[in-house]
């Protein structure tokens, strides 16, 4: 069975196709012929997820998801939250995000944070939503070069290392990312 993915990053593809197996063809945005940028304009991350899967549906009538992940620091009131990506530039700037970051939190006891992903499925024209949570704490610095964006600063709850000091297999085994795509197959095998 067919469904688009709302995304052209072929990491999240091949991360989500390996867990939600071969019973879907899963197809990019690119593959649907969709090559403007969606818009996110959402206060919040649900929003946003939503926003994505309907305009795919849209454009295409096809089954399709969507997802959008932010960082929420309890410190900080859910900050960056929806928008973790351009926290600190207008660009994907992970280092400039990991600075600002540390800089806001300077001095702040409270280091609880959360990734959180939620992820929109639309089958059938019938909307529903998964989310995946992983709590932690922020680091009072950077450690590891291994996955990407808040990965340096991310110690997951009962862990002594970043996200970015583990195997990637490691770090998708507990990851909010992981966690909404194995609750994202559940609502597709039902
Ligand atoms: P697309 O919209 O193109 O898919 P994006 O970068 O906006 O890419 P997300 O919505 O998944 O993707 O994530 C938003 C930001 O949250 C991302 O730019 C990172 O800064 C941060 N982020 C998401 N997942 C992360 C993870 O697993 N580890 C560290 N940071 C993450």
């Amino acid at each position: 069975m067919k469904i688009v993915f709302a995304t052209n990053n072929q990491h999240k593809l091949s991360e989500v196709s390996a867990v939600v197996g071969s019973d879907f063809e899963i197809v990019t945005l690119r593959e649907v012929g969709i090559t403007e940028d969606i818009p996110e304009t959402g206060a919040t991350l649900d929003e946003n997820a939503s926003l994505k899967a309907r305009y795919v549906y849209e454009h295409t009538g096809l089954d399709c998801f969507a997802d959008d992940t932010g960082l929420e620091v309890e410190a900080l009131n859910g900050a960056p939250g929806v928008r973790s990506a351009r926290y600190a530039t207008d660009g994907h700037d992970f280092a400039a995000n990991n600075r600002k970051l540390l800089a806001e939190l300077e001095g702040v006891d409270n280091r609880k944070a959360r990734f959180r992903t939620v992820i929109s499925l639309i089958r059938n024209g019938v909307e529903q939503q998964v989310e995946g949570i992983v709590e932690g704490d922020i680091a009072t610095a950077e450690a590891g070069c291994g996955g990407f964006g808040y990965d340096p600063l991310f110690i997951p709850k009962g862990y002594d290392v970043t996200f970015a000091e583990m195997s990637a297999d490691e770090k998708n085994s507990i990851s909010h990312r992981g966690r909404a795509v194995a609750a994202l197959k559940e609502v597709l095998n039902k």
